[in-house]
């Protein structure tokens, strides 16, 4: 990069103070401040911390609240991870726990005096928040149902080794979280400190890796920077196929923001998987753009440099030779609902979580549920799809009926039917009233258009099919809609972008089809085009697949990706 650049604030203050330690500590340390300066919610990232404010309350007063997130590797959790968890959410935050997109869990309306308790909490269940957030890989992805073959065993430890070798080093974390200390910004070893594998200055942007286990695409694959694809031959994990280069983000508007799918350019052995994740990594941190952060993804560098050019300089810098990719096939995005036998003769039960939000409702206290789950069987694991919802996993056949009964004493379904085909298949992120980012209503708006939806559903004869649907507040693309049949995508209040012609494996990218819908006009919007499907569909043709063959050659807002 040329020395003429100007290099965004946020690389100025990352250089300034490698630590990214800020001055967090002292501002928790002072009783009088209700939120942190603008460098230290920067720097809070870095701790897996978000300082927002209560949307909800803008118009009256500013309140601030902070959202803390959890980084879980494979969104893997003991009972009493669980048990802490739910007793954190509880005492700190606002009585939810949330499943994100990526496995993590995020505690919401956090107040800035509990903010460090939470995060020892955290930390004291052997669980962190470190590269939840930040200029740094995120959290890592891989699939969390433990069935059918025996390489998933290895996939998960081969997430756990990535995790563990990407992650940021910095000692501020410790002293502010653990020990409640500020660290002496001038001491040179903290002012000339430079990550081994971050350096100084971090990365340009977030960086994403995630693995797969074909058929089944049930962490979305191709949107993460790197994804590694699980090839395994007798049952045996032969290696990765490695795809490079994905990612959502875009800003309505933007032309040079856009929704990538990752390209496949290669395969390794397991034993080069970590080497691999470090390489991509390092490439965004010598290649990223520093000038503009919403051009500073990985995806940027992949589609200007090309997969050949990131391919070449993968082998370089990993020391390896990337065999050509072996053959795969994703057929599904989807979690299994309910009672499944594992791969080692255990079971486990996938629950449905509305929008990822794990709270009690009336006649479905879903939170109480988990939690008795928990205290009463305490060698079962929770597990967290990146489809938003928890799979209990490591059961025994001699508990499987206590565990149906006491979720069916709290209004918790446990079949393989749970809600109806759409809400099954159904993702929100959360949007308003705390995302400072949210242009329009996302998790407390979708549960009501999907019944909307699913009305016109049955009056096209659709009843009970599966569509995938998703909504986003803004055009970032947290719940991926960009991969949906049908993705709303907020643009102002109660008015969304739909997108539609994503397929079910997660395999083609949807289209922009209507530029702005008022909420109120969805459905006037979409009869049709429901209607339509059902006469004119092939044999088991799905509506993503109808929507990409008919109806966006048809009509196209002109925009295109
Ligand atoms: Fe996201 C920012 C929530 C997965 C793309 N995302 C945010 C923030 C932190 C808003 C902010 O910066 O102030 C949101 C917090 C809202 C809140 O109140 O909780 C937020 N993102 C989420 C979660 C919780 C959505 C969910 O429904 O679960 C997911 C947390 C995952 C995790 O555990 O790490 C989440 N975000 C994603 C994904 C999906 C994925 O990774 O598979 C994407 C699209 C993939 C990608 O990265 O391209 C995504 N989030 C973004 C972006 C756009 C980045 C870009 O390329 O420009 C932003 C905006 C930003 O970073 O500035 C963003
Ligand atoms: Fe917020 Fe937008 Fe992400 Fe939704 S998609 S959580 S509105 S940043």
């Amino acid at each position: 990069m040329s020395e003429a650049v100007k290099l965004t604030h946020n690389e100025d203050i990352k250089a300034a103070i490698p630590t990214v330690a800020g001055t967090i500590a002292a501002t928790i340390a002072d009783a009088g401040a209700d939120h942190f300066s603008q460098d230290d919610y920067e720097f809070l990232k870095f701790h897996g911390v978000y300082q927002q404010d209560d949307r909800d309350l803008r118009k009256t007063a500013k309140k601030y609240i902070m959202m803390a997130r959890a980084s879980i590797p494979g969104g893997v959790m003991t009972a009493a991870q669980w048990m802490a968890f739910d007793d954190l959410a509880a005492q700190y935050g606002n009585q939810t726990l949330r499943i994100t997109t990526r496995q993590g869990i995020q505690f919401h309306g956090v107040l800035k005096p509990n903010v460090r308790s939470l995060i020892q909490g955290i930390n004291h269940s052997l669980l962190t928040t470190i590269s939840a957030c930040g200029d740094v890989r995120r959290n890592v992805m891989a699939p969390p149902t433990p069935a059918y073959t025996l390489a998933r065993a290895q996939v998960l430890e081969d997430c756990r080794r990535v995790a563990q070798a990407t992650r940021p080093q910095t000692r501020a974390y410790h002293a502010i979280w653990i020990e409640g200390v500020q660290l002496n910004l001038d001491d040179p070893e903290n002012k000339n400190f430079s990550d081994p594998l971050y350096g100084k200055a971090y990365l340009p942007r977030k960086f994403k890796i995630a693995f797969a286990i074909p058929p089944v695409n049930d962490i979305d694959i191709f949107t993460n920077c790197i994804g590694f694809i699980a090839i395994a031959e007798d049952e045996r994990l032969a290696g990765y196929n490695v795809a490079a280069g994905g990612g959502l983000g875009r800003s309505h508007g933007n032309i040079q923001t856009y929704p990538r799918l990752a390209d496949v350019v290669g395969f390794l052995p397991p034993e080069k998987v970590v080497d691999v994740a470090r390489a991509a990594l390092t490439i965004h941190r010598d290649y990223g753009d520093r000038a503009d952060r919403k051009h500073a993804r990985f995806k940027y560098i992949v589609a200007e440099r090309g997969p050949e050019w990131v391919r070449a300089e993968i082998e370089k810098r990993a020391g390896i030779r990337l065999e050509p990719a072996r053959p795969f096939t994703f057929d599904t995005t989807g979690d299994l609902y309910g009672w499944r036998e594992a791969v080692d003769g255990k079971w486990f039960l996938t629950i449905f979580v509305e929008s990822g939000r794990v709270r009690d409702m009336e006649g479905r206290r879903l939170k109480t549920a988990l939690r008795q789950i928990a205290e009463k069987f305490n060698d079962i694991e929770f597990r967290l799809s990146a489809n938003q919802n928890v799979i209990l996993a490591n059961v025994i056949e001699e508990d499987r009926d206590a565990i149906t009964e006491l979720l069916t004493g709290h209004g918790v379904g446990s079949g393989h039917r749970q809600t109806t085909a759409l809400h099954a298949a159904a993702m929100a992120c959360p949007a308003l009233p705390t995302c400072g980012l949210a242009l329009a209503e996302s998790e407390r708006m979708l549960p009501g258009l999907i019944d909307r939806i699913e009305k016109l559903c049955e009056e096209a004869g659709l009843a009970g099919e599966e569509i995938v649907i998703r909504s986003t507040g803004c055009p970032n693309g947290c719940a991926r809609p960009y991969l949906a049949e049908i993705g709303f995508v907020g643009k102002a209040p109660g008015r969304y972008q739909i997108w539609l012609g994503g397929d079910t494996g997660g395999t083609r990218l949807a289209r922009l089809w209507k530029e702005v819908v008022k909420d109120a006009d969805i459905e006037s919007e979409l009869r049709p085009a429901l209607t339509r499907y059902a006469n004119e569909r092939f044999n088991r043709e799905t509506f993503g697949d109808w929507c990409d063959r008919v109806l966006l050659n048809e009509t196209t807002s002109g925009f295109s990706i």
